[in-house]
């Protein structure tokens, strides 16, 4: 068959036209491919993670149970449950976990205390508050406004208190969006910031030294577990003690920590503590729970607050995930 050149240079456009038709429609389906094997490679990888994170979090808990079961009154800091890090094989990767004690934040839930079913000021750790944010140099009207709007978004009731905001507030034209107060216990820190007062305060020093645990206690420090560079925290719970005093106590506190209170005194005579704001004690209740699961592919992060009170039960108040 005869075929001019004029019509052979259609018929090779043509099959050109064709192959790379061909090829996008081969990359665009290898491309689907791989992004679906991606996708299933983390479908299971996050089934996974759930299911090592829940294990990781049942054995820690029994080992938080056996070591304070074991020595409930005394925990310092260089106690392994504290320092030592586990880890655990996993799917083409590994897991690894740390506890450490959380019970020297300040607990904004803490700023109320439940009595008969009624929620009142807790005036002790309102003092602690106050005494942190003069340490900080906050003026102090800031301080009683972080107060009250904290305790108002805690209440069921309407009324404000004397530097607080209701939903009045919260609803009304100052507010985008508009929302209502929580009337419940602060779940995570971060809805500290839908109080005015945090952004005049300052984020950075609410994170470094308040936690949001839904439980309100009788507050307490453990003495034996502050580390370098959170004197501030502890100055907070004496009238009189200065940031440096207590960077100094932190500092000369031997590793194996104090079990009985007259003997730290004594230890520190030279320092002028003054009242004390919170109850002192040896050991905890609370613990935060950090794990990373690692695999060749994906990386992510769980923290688990365990509260391990009376009922010796061990209780999750708070599970978050990074990364799943
Ligand atoms: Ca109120």
């Amino acid at each position: 068959m005869y075929i001019s050149n004029k019509n052979k240079g259609v018929v090779l456009l043509s099959v050109l036209m064709v192959i790379l038709l061909l090829s996008s429609i081969a990359a665009y389906l290898g491309n689907k491919y791989f992004i679906s094997l991606k996708r299933f490679a983390y479908l299971e990888y996050q089934t996974h993670a759930i299911n090592y994170y829940r294990g990781v979090e049942s054995i820690s808990i029994n080992r938080i149970k056996e070591e304070i079961d074991a020595n409930k009154k005394y925990l310092p800091r260089n106690h392994p449950l504290l320092n030592d890090t586990f880890s655990y094989e996993a799917n083409n990767g590994f897991i690894k976990t740390t506890v450490k004690d959380i019970s020297n934040c300040i607990n904004v839930n803490s700023l109320v205390r439940l009595e008969n079913n009624q929620l009142k000021d807790n005036s002790e750790n309102i003092k602690r508050v106050k005494k942190l944010f003069d340490l900080l140099e906050i003026d102090e009207i800031y301080a009683n406004e972080f107060i009250d709007q904290a305790i108002d978004w805690i209440d069921k009731d309407s009324d404000p208190r004397p530097y607080g905001l209701e939903d009045y507030y919260y609803t009304g034209p100052l507010v985008n969006p508009k929302h209502y107060s929580g009337m419940r216990y602060f779940y995570d820190l971060n809805e500290l910031k839908s109080l005015p007062v945090s952004r005049i305060i300052g984020w950075n020093h609410i994170v470094e030294n308040f936690c949001a645990l839904p439980i309100t206690e009788r507050s307490y420090i453990n003495i034996n577990t502050f580390k370098k560079g959170e004197g501030i925290m502890l100055a907070s719970a004496f009238e009189e003690l200065s940031i440096d005093d207590a960077e100094y106590v932190i500092f000369n506190m031997p590793e194996e920590g104090f079990d009985e209170l007259n003997t730290f005194f004594n230890n520190f005579s030279n320092i002028d503590f003054g009242d004390v704001y919170t109850d002192i004690n040896f050991s905890t209740n609370k613990f935060l729970l950090v794990s990373e699961l690692i695999t060749d592919e994906f990386n992510s992060k769980s923290q688990i607050t365990i509260y391990y009170g009376n009922n010796k039960n061990g209780d999750i108040l708070a599970r978050t995930y990074n990364g799943i």
